[in-house]
């Protein structure tokens, strides 16, 4: 900003807080609901991931890295979200081996089975959320949520989520849930930030589906090892 001798001290005041609101960044946050079959109540509100696209020119982003770990034949957290690029690592902490693969058009991979204390990681190109299997363990699976933005984040198991330092203007802000249809909304984040920024899930509709190993076949009894 080009600052001019001469003005008047009011304007350059106003000049100088327009300035800063232009590149304040304030907090966007909500809370989520999900809607559940009768009898039901939602104990995976961590699951959910909230990111927020610009509607102008595309986000910013860096490549990163992020760890998902296998415990006690479950994937710990079950959910990551990561920006496009990113690396996901899979630490085996089991004292036996897993063989973590995914078949998702556009993320597929195999990382072969491996035992305790090793990890191995693979790097996801496309965004998408991606269902990661273990071809050991039928009950393993977990979602990797590829994200081309840097303004994303997952709700607590409160059900809160808040995303620090979003610049002002507007946004379309998606909420996805793997039991839920994704919610997508357009958002305008003043510069003081905006909370309250609520979403109801649909869960009622959700179905349990067996997936199949990498062969594509089904999981047997005797193909459960450990
Ligand atoms: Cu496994």
């Amino acid at each position: 900003m080009r600052v001019q001798t001469g003005l008047r001290f009011i304007s350059l005041a106003a000049a100088l807080f327009a300035a800063r609101a232009g590149i304040a960044q304030s907090a966007v946050s909500g809370r989520v609901a999900m809607q559940e079959k009768p009898g039901e109540t939602t104990k995976d509100f961590d699951a959910t991931v909230v990111y927020l696209v610009p509607k102008g020119a595309p986000a910013r982003f860096a490549e990163s890295k992020a760890q998902m770990a296998m415990n006690g034949r479950q994937f710990s957290p079950r959910v990551r979200v990561v920006t496009t690029g990113s690396t996901v690592e899979y630490a085996n902490q089991d004292p036996f081996t897993h063989n973590i693969f995914s078949t998702a058009p556009g993320a597929s991979f195999d990382l072969g089975e491996y035992g305790n204390h090793i990890t191995k990681s693979t790097q996801f190109k496309k965004a998408g959320a991606f269902p990661v299997y273990c071809n050991i363990h039928a009950q393993m699976t977990a979602y990797v949520v590829v994200v081309s933005t840097p303004y994303f984040t997952q709700a607590g198991a409160d059900a809160r989520w808040k995303i620090p330092s979003v610049p002002p203007g507007k946004w379309q802000m998606h909420v996805w849930h793997e039991r839920a249809p994704e919610v997508v909304q357009e958002i305008e984040v003043p510069a003081a930030g905006l909370a309250n920024a609520d979403v109801t899930l649909d869960a009622r509709g959700f179905k349990q589906v067996a997936h199949q190993n990498k062969m594509g076949k089904d999981y047997t009894a005797t193909g459960i090892r450990y």
